[in-house]
Parts: C-alpha cells; structure tokens; sequence
C-alpha cells in the first residue's frame, strides 16, 4: 500500500482541537480526543496544514454568561422549542455556550495530543466581542471575512480537506464557507466530532449537500 500525497495544490485544515472542545474542558466534546492520532497522523501527509484556534475575549457574545443579570433591548436570550438557548443579535441567532477558548487561557490552547509540528499558519478566530465566527473563512455576520481565503488562494491552493471540532459547528460551517468561496471542499468525516444539538447535524448535511461539499472516510486517502 502506498501512501497518497496530496499535491502542492491541498491544504489539511484542523479545525479548533484546543483543550476546551475537548473532554475536560469548558464545551467537551464526546470523543473528541479519540480523532486526535487520525488527524496527526493524515497531517503528516500534507505539506501545508492549517490551524484554526477559537480565540474570544472576554464577555464575548456567544457566551451565555454575559446576558445574565442584563436587560438590553432585544438582547435577551431564548430557548428554541427544542431546547437551544439562543440569542437574537443584529446578524441573526446566535447559540449561547458556556464560557470558551477565552484568549491566553489554559482552555484555548490547542489540545498537547495535537502534534503537527508543520502547521504552516495558525488562524485565530471569534474575537470580536460582538460578532462569532463559527467559519475560518467567514464571520458569522456573513460580511466580515477572516483573510484566509485570500491567503489560500495567493498560495495557489485550491482544494481543502476538513478535521477537527466540532463537525456541524466551525468545520461545517468552515467547509461550507469555503465551497461557497470556490475551493473544492472534502470533509474527513471519521476526523471530526460534532456537538450534535437537536438538528445541527441533519442541518449542516443539507448544507454539504447543496453547496457541493464531499464527504469521505480518512481510510479513503490512501491508495492502493
Ligand atoms: C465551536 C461552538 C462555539 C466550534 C466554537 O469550534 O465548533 N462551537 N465555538
Ligand atoms: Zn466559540
């Protein structure tokens, strides 16, 4: 069996494997930690891989703790008929979560199973106060780009696998993103983990399937 390479043209994309989406940490992921040896592993494989890191101030919007004890107008938080606690912000709902990533903190640090020595760039996202960015391409005002489309492009690359945390959240939206953007997107989907909120997952599937983002099995990258 021989390895595949990806060629110059393919970036690796690990999407925000910090202590925090992580079990132990503040917004644990179940199994989360169980896809980290899969993605150092397929990492050591690309020559260019990217790293996302979740990376909010203080008080930032989509923690549920800065709306309690508060009365702004129409700022309050709601729950859904399915249960998710949910905030109305001028760029449309936002889901509340405890309290996460918050910047230089122990929680925001990437996960120490995570070894890719050759990450060519780490891509910090979700800091302004006021707006999240679920997408490493796209805040989630959907106007406010990261840069990192035209990094990739400037590089010549033009076809992008997805890992990482958390699969109907940040990747999905990161792999949708970026289908939108032109670049051929490929979810690895044994390397990722979602939340799994009622519907997330069914969501984020309609939206791979109409913005034309594949989905594959890491065994799938190697060839006979
Ligand atoms: C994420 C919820 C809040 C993610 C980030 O990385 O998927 N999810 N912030
Ligand atoms: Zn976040």
């Amino acid at each position: 069996m021989t390895a595949w390479s990806p060629t110059s043209n393919d970036a690796l994309l690990v999407i925000d494997m910090q202590r925090d989406f992580l079990p132990g940490g503040a917004l644990a992921i179940s199994g989360g930690d169980a896809i980290l040896p899969g993605i150092n592993s397929v990492a050591s494989r690309f020559q260019h891989v990217i790293l996302t890191q979740d990376w909010h101030p203080r008080g930032h919007i989509s923690f549920s703790s800065t709306h309690q004890n508060r009365i702004p107008s129409g700022q309050t938080p709601s729950l859904t008929p399915e249960g998710r606690l949910i905030l109305h912000t001028p760029y449309g709902v936002q889901e509340l979560w405890p309290d996460h990533c918050v910047q230089g903190t122990a929680g925001a640090e990437f996960h120490p199973g995570l070894a890719i020595p050759h990450a060519e760039l780490i891509l910090r996202k979700g800091l302004h106060p006021k707006i999240d960015s679920y997408s490493a391409f796209m805040e989630n005002d959907h106007q406010t780009p990261t840069g990192l489309a035209g990094y990739l492009r400037e590089r010549g690359i033009a076809r992008l696998f997805f890992s990482g945390v958390a699969y109907d959240f940040c990747v999905g939206f990161s792999a949708v993103a970026a289908a939108r953007s032109g670049f051929e997107s490929i979810v690895i989907e044994d390397l990722t983990r979602a939340i799994d909120l009622p519907n997330t997952v069914r969501s984020i599937n309609a939206a791979f399937t109409e913005t034309g983002v594949a989905r594959i099995h890491s065994a799938s990258l190697v060839l006979a």
